[in-house]
């Protein structure tokens, strides 16, 4: 099969190590953040454990962000979501929403929107579209000196711009935490996940390197920096400000799109609209809702996005934590509630999907005896990066009882799932096989 995987957008490590060191030497801004603050953050990293219904402290901001006159309220449902939340698609985890695997089963390679998961740090804004503005600014861009560098697009001036389209999942960097701790007895912090955060669309939108060269960048640039218009984020009693996570600018000119449809629809309030950064196979957080801003910057830009969360920290990683986490890791779920039940000697079909970061899913095996025995599922879709392969098995349960299924898929990059993750204190990238209980009747 064609390896559609691609090499990364430069050295994303080496990328990293050159930043840090501009940082360490002063030569870096945070966004507003004293380096004393950086530090501090960086060396409270919490290690609570998950527990079933953990939420994130929120806190409403009153402060006047300064997007004020384009938001006009929040609408109030369940944890600050718009739309409908039915208990057969969703598990509601705070101010987040987690996709059932099973209302997958009836759904095709796209993820309706409707039962797309949901994941806020705050709560959904609702932005008159009419009104909105992206603002891109910063030293990154070229202009006169001395004359203000910012170039403004409203959505018609994007739409007017080729479109392009791209399948594409957006995975949580913490999507599975919760088998951390009931897979692995390990403790984690963050929203206890199952394997629903998770879902792949169709976007529909304009390549950010389109806008970027229209607003003039400077060939100095080396970040960029999207920000939600969402409320400010307030966690522990800080005030960590508006959504914001820097992007090398390689990435930025890659394959990024600012979206504005989502399955040939405008984009759903929950879901960033009127327009969204779509950042393919990276953490979910690249892909900034709402985005009101884009700072272009000519020295590395931090935020407690990529410095205190996602970062891996803990005994198997760097003091300081790992790089800031790009690609997404290998999963695999079936399309099956946990604990569903099976008749001993019915002939089924089992069905679920695998997906990676790094490229396509080349193959999977499935075992449905607890991992004594396993045999290839048959693909439903060619190797596709940024998108999840369907796959399926037929099983005839034996004798009653509880068993688990396992699915252990490879990636056009060589990946195999293990049978451990590495653990970190925040929970991210499980990419372990999964047991999955059921019983037998
Ligand atoms: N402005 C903004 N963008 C955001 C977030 C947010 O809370 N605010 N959450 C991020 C995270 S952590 C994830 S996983 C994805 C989730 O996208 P979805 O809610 O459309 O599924 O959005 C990202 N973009
Ligand atoms: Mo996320």
């Amino acid at each position: 099969m064609r390896d559609v995987s691609r090499p990364g957008p430069a050295d994303e490590v080496a990328y990293d190590r050159l930043r840090s060191g501009q940082w360490l030497a002063g030569a870096a801004r945070a966004d507003g953040m004293s380096r004393r603050h950086l530090l501090a953050l960086l060396a409270t990293v919490s290690t609570a454990a998950v527990l079933p219904s953990a939420s994130r402290a929120v806190a409403a901001s009153t402060a006047d962000s300064g997007a004020a006159s384009t938001v006009t309220s929040a609408t109030a449902s369940a944890g600050g979501i718009v739309k409908p939340l039915p208990a057969e698609w969703f598990t509601v985890r705070g101010t987040n929403a987690e996709t059932r695997w099973q209302a997958l089963r009836e759904t095709g390679c796209l993820t309706p929107a409707d039962r797309f998961f949901v994941r806020n740090h705050t709560t959904t804004p609702v932005i008159d579209p009419a009104r909105w503005r992206l603002k891109l600014w910063g030293s990154g861009l070229r202009g006169a000196p001395g004359l203000d560098r910012a170039v403004e697009f409203g959505l018609d001036d994007l739409r007017a711009l080729p479109a392009v389209r791209h399948t594409a999942f957006v995975e949580c960097a913490g999507n599975g935490r919760s088998l951390y701790a009931t897979q692995q007895g390990q403790s984690v912090s963050g929203t206890a996940w199952t394997l629903g955060a998770v879902g792949v669309a169709r976007w529909g939108g304009v390549r950010l390197s389109e806008v970027l060269r229209r607003a003039g960048l400077d060939r100095r640039a080396v970040d960029v920096m999207p920000r939600g218009l969402d409320d400010e984020y307030v966690t522990e009693g800080v005030n960590l400000g508006r959504v914001r996570r820097p992007l090398p600018v390689a990435k930025a000119l890659d394959d990024v799109i600012l979206a504005y449809e989502m399955n040939g629809e405008p984009l759903p309030y929950d879901h960033g609209h009127p327009v969204r950064v779509l950042v393919p196979s990276w953490v979910g957080i690249s892909s900034v809702k709402w985005v009101g801003d884009i700072e272009v910057s000519a020295e590395p830009l931090y935020s407690p996005w990529n410095t205190d969360f996602y970062r891996l920290f803990g005994p198997a990683h760097p003091e300081g934590g790992g790089p800031p986490l790009t690609r997404q890791t290998l999963k695999s779920a079936f399309e099956l509630a946990s604990g569903e039940t099976f008749d001993a000697g019915r002939e089924y079909v089992l069905h679920g999907r695998s997906w990676s970061g790094a490229g396509g899913v080349r193959e999977v095996s499935v075992s449905t005896d607890a991992g004594a025995t396993w045999r290839p599922a048959r693909a439903h879709d060619a190797p596709r990066r940024d998108v999840w392969t369907r796959w399926s098995v037929p099983w005839r349960p034996g004798t009653p009882g509880r068993t688990e299924l396992l699915a252990r898929a490879t990636d056009t990059a060589g990946r195999t799932q293990p049978v451990e993750a590495t653990h970190n204190t925040q929970g991210y990238f499980f990419d372990a096989v999964v047991r999955h209980p059921v019983t037998v009747v």
